[in-house]
């Protein structure tokens, strides 16, 4: 940071660099320095100020003094810090244009103060704008209502120096650090503004002379995100930093912050200092009750929200849908077709522009058609429609007659080659919540298999849940009827699923027919 002389934190780590720094202005950087334009400045014992006032303020309001924040006489702010309203009897030399002292200001309070975000000190004046003119002739330059363009023409008239340096904005970084201070959308100067060591607190000025920013800080040393030796962080984290390269911070945000009595107000809705506490925008959405649906059948249910601010864009997400449903982020429209029987718990959240967001949670009951705790409710159960409702691998559903069927001539055939071979063989189907369930089937198994040593195995699933499991050594003549109770998967689309799997030599052959879900 740019103060002369510190008394707290870093004033042993700065003697070196004033040193050096006094000597500079006048040699390295003397074409871009003069000992004009400072009109309105004011020198500091040991930082560079500026007699201001906002764009809205009347002549009858205090006038105001402006510096860094790490030129508070109570020390520098800590991260986060904000001071406000902190009495001070902080006096500076009011300057005329060549740096010529017009007379001593002195404040009564310290208005705001902070280090992050933004460097300032923003004082009130033991006298009114008017009584600024009258005493000295002088009137103080405005704060910048907006941000400054990029690449505009700025000086840097330092008072405790009484010299100018003139240049351009050359960009803005997205982040500066410095040791623990974080400032963002900081100035960046070209080359003419190497300031030095004291001009901490001098305007920067645009060529109407409107204070668009605050001289605060330079990289002396090359070090990296030190103190005297700040970095700048890109949005995307990447960390540069440049020796020589010095910046001024933000001060519009100060005119975001003004209210309707011309006084600085951190309630101010849109304030960007450091320490609003703007009420954000509340969005609301009605909650539509809770939902019942039927698998296979198209739902709809329109979700409707509103924004405590007009003409607000609000974009909806929803967590939990039912499977098949999905919901439209602009219109807040759910809709689909449910594939799948289960009770979810549905939360849908819509956002404004603000990220100001509202959220409601129902409950959403997909159940299947017909709805009742009766019959089979596999598809083609005996195979006879060949694969139709089913998922097989190739070749299982079959009807050859070397295996031949429990009924009629298809059955599901899985593996019997012999060789390492892997069949699957699966259908989901809904299981009625509520609903005591039965999963059953007809299973042959033949093998080329001898002893007791599992060699080729069949799984059956449904879901998640391994039923049982069948091997070579299970082999038997003719059909055996398995019958599980699947009660616990009421409520739920299950896929029920066989896989076999054969290893490389030796066939056995699994082989399923009349296959049932009986809800009772
Ligand atoms: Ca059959
Ligand atoms: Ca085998």
């Amino acid at each position: 940071m740019r103060k002369r002389l510190v008394t707290g934190l870093g004033a042993v780590l700065l003697a070196a660099a004033v040193v050096a720094g006094s000597a500079a202005p006048a040699t390295a950087a003397a074409p871009s320095i003069q000992a004009t334009g400072l009109n309105a400045t004011i020198a500091l014992d040991n930082c560079s100020a500026s007699l201001v006032k906002f764009p809205t303020s009347a002549s009858t309001d205090r006038a105001m003094m402006l510096t860094n924040g790490h030129c508070y006489e109570g020390g520098m702010p800590g991260a986060g810090v904000v001071l406000q309203n902190k009495a001070s009897t902080r006096s500076g030399t009011l300057l005329n244009d060549s740096g010529g002292s017009l007379g001593t200001v002195r404040a009564d309070l310290l208005i705001y103060a902070t280090m992050t975000g933004t460097d300032v000190s923003l004082y009130r004046l033991n006298q009114t704008i008017a009584q600024v003119q009258s005493s000295f002739g002088v009137s103080p330059m405005t704060i910048a209502a907006s941000h400054p363009a990029d690449g505009i023409a700025m000086t840097i008239p330092s008072g405790y120096w009484k010299q100018t340096w003139t240049c351009n904005i050359n960009g803005f970084v997205y982040q500066l650090k410095e040791d623990a201070w974080t400032w963002k959308d900081s100035i960046r100067y070209n080359t003419g503004c190497n300031t030095t060591h004291g001009t901490s607190g001098s305007p920067i000025l645009d060529s109407s002379r409107t204070v668009v920013g605050v001289n605060n800080t330079g990289n002396d040393d090359g070090a990296r995100c030190t103190l005297n030796n700040p970095c700048e962080v890109d949005a995307a984290g990447n960390v540069t930093w440049t020796q020589g390269q010095s910046y001024g911070q933000q001060v519009y945000w100060f005119s975001t912050c003004v209210n309707s009595s011309r006084m600085l107000d951190l309630t101010v809705a849109g304030c960007l200092l450091t320490g609003a506490s703007t009420p954000g925008n509340t969005v609301t959405v009605t909650n539509p009750g809770n939902q019942s649906s039927v698998t296979g059948t198209a739902a709809s249910v329109q979700i409707s929200a509103s924004d405590s601010a007009p003409g607000q864009t609000l974009t909806y997400s929803a967590t939990g849908l039912p499977a098949g449903l999905s919901i439209n982020a602009s219109t807040g429209l759910i809709s689909g077709t449910p594939t799948t029987v289960q009770t979810a718990t549905v939360t849908v959240t819509a956002k404004d522009t603000t990220n100001a967001t509202g959220s409601t949670t129902f409950t959403w009951t997909v159940t299947s058609p017909g709805g009742t705790c009766t019959g089979q409710k596999l598809l083609n159960p005996g195979f006879e429609s060949g694969a139709a409702s089913w998922t097989a691998s190739s070749g299982v559903i079959d009807n050859g007659t070397s295996e031949p069927a429990h009924a009629g001539s298809y059955k599901a055939w899985l593996n019997g080659y012999g060789s390492s071979h892997t069949d699957t063989l699966s259908q989901s189907v809904a299981i009625q919540a509520g609903c005591h369930a039965t999963l059953s089937f007809y299973l042959h198994i033949d093998t080329g298999e001898t002893g007791s040593t599992v060699y080729d195995k069949l799984t059956v699933q449904a879901g998640s849940t391994t039923l049982a499991t069948y091997s070579n050594v299970n082999a038997a003549a003719g059909y055996v009827l398995r019958t599980f109770d699947v009660s616990s998967l009421a409520g739920q689309t299950v896929t029920i699923k066989f896989t076999g799997v054969e290893d490389s030599s030796l066939q056995t052959s699994f082989v399923i027919d009349d296959a049932a879900l009986t809800l009772s």
